[in-house]
């Protein structure tokens, strides 16, 4: 059996027409231009290659985009005082600080910091107890999580009623895409490093979301027949016949394991696109609620 591929980067490019013809319609109707603000603290490679892709994304679908980059040594006031700025600023409808922060700086704090109208990662907690919480709306829902979800609905799979595996419990991914499928009425697990019996809990999923950045974890022998798999893995390995030296895999061994599902997301090419597609969505509403048209 080989599985039906799960092609994320399309279903982002579409996505991303969508928007684009909303920004330009919202842009001659009412005169409103989205706007988002990009921070990014240090020179961590990966973080500066995934700001960078968002920033052209936005440049592509119309999206004004304001990218502010700290030193290293930024201060936790620097940090939040720029937050603060971007808060008042009526340009910016969205405000994005890449993860993770240098680790002298508080997460935490800054997170709060953003003012929840503009948190178009949906990481402030306030939004992320309204997820958590039934019959409450967050003002946005985190972008690799909704991109997990988008994919189901847009290849045509059940979410409601369905056994689903979540591998791994991060804030940004884990926690936030099981509070999105049990709101969809799925029966969920989430697994972790102190898991008994892995494999097994994995077999049981019509639906596994593996994000543990663990390179070629999940096995085929861990998926159940016909199952959707949703790989949020990105993990570098080093490939000295790769042009940077290293090739990127997920967390699914994933040549073995279309064999045994129904459908599958490749890495990459898989969930990181359908990640940058949902900031764009996000910041899109940002403007238009900020205009008052939602
Ligand atoms: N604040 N921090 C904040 N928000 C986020 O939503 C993120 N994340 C994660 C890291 N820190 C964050 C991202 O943007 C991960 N992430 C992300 C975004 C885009 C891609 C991967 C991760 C992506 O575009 N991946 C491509 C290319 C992979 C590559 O060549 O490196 C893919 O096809 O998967």
């Amino acid at each position: 059996m080989t599985a039906t591929l799960i092609d994320g980067k399309a279903t982002a490019a579409q996505i991303q027409e969508e928007i684009r013809a909303e920004v330009e319609r919202l842009k001659t109707e009412h005169g409103v231009v989205p706007g988002l603000a990009t921070v990014l603290v240090g020179e961590n490679p990966a973080s500066q290659f995934y700001v960078r892709s968002k920033r052209k994304r936005c440049s592509e679908v119309g999206i004004r985009s304001f990218g502010y980059e700290l030193p290293e040594s930024a201060s936790q006031e620097e940090v939040e005082g720029l937050v603060a700025e971007l808060n008042a600023n009526p340009e910016v409808h969205g405000i994005l600080v890449q993860l993770p922060l240098p680790k002298h700086l508080d997460e935490e704090r800054v997170l709060a910091a953003i003012s929840i109208e503009k948190d178009v990662d949906g990481f402030h907690p306030v939004n992320i107890g309204r997820l958590a919480m039934k019959g409450r709306e967050p003002m946005f829902v985190p972008c690799t999580p909704a991109g997990c979800i988008e994919l189901l609905d847009r290849y045509g799979i059940e979410i409601e009623g369905k056994e689903a595996v979540v591998l791994g419990r991060s804030n940004i991914v884990g926690l936030p895409v099981a509070m999105l499928l049990l709101h969809r009425n799925a029966t969920i697990t989430i697994c972790h490093s102190r898991t008994r019996d892995l494999a097994e809990v994995c077999r049981r999923a019509d639906i596994l979301i593996a994000a543990v950045g663990r390179p070629k974890m999940v096995k085929a022998d861990w998926i159940k027949p016909g199952a959707a798999v949703i790989d949020v893995g990105i993990n570098r390995v080093e490939d000295p016949t790769a042009k940077r030296g290293y090739r990127i895999v997920g967390d699914v061994d994933f040549e073995a394991a279309k064999e045994v599902a129904g459908y599958i997301t490749p890495v990459p090419g898989g969930v990181g696109p359908m990640t940058i597609a949902m900031l764009l969505k996000n910041t899109l509403t940002s403007a238009k609620r900020a205009a008052g048209l939602l």
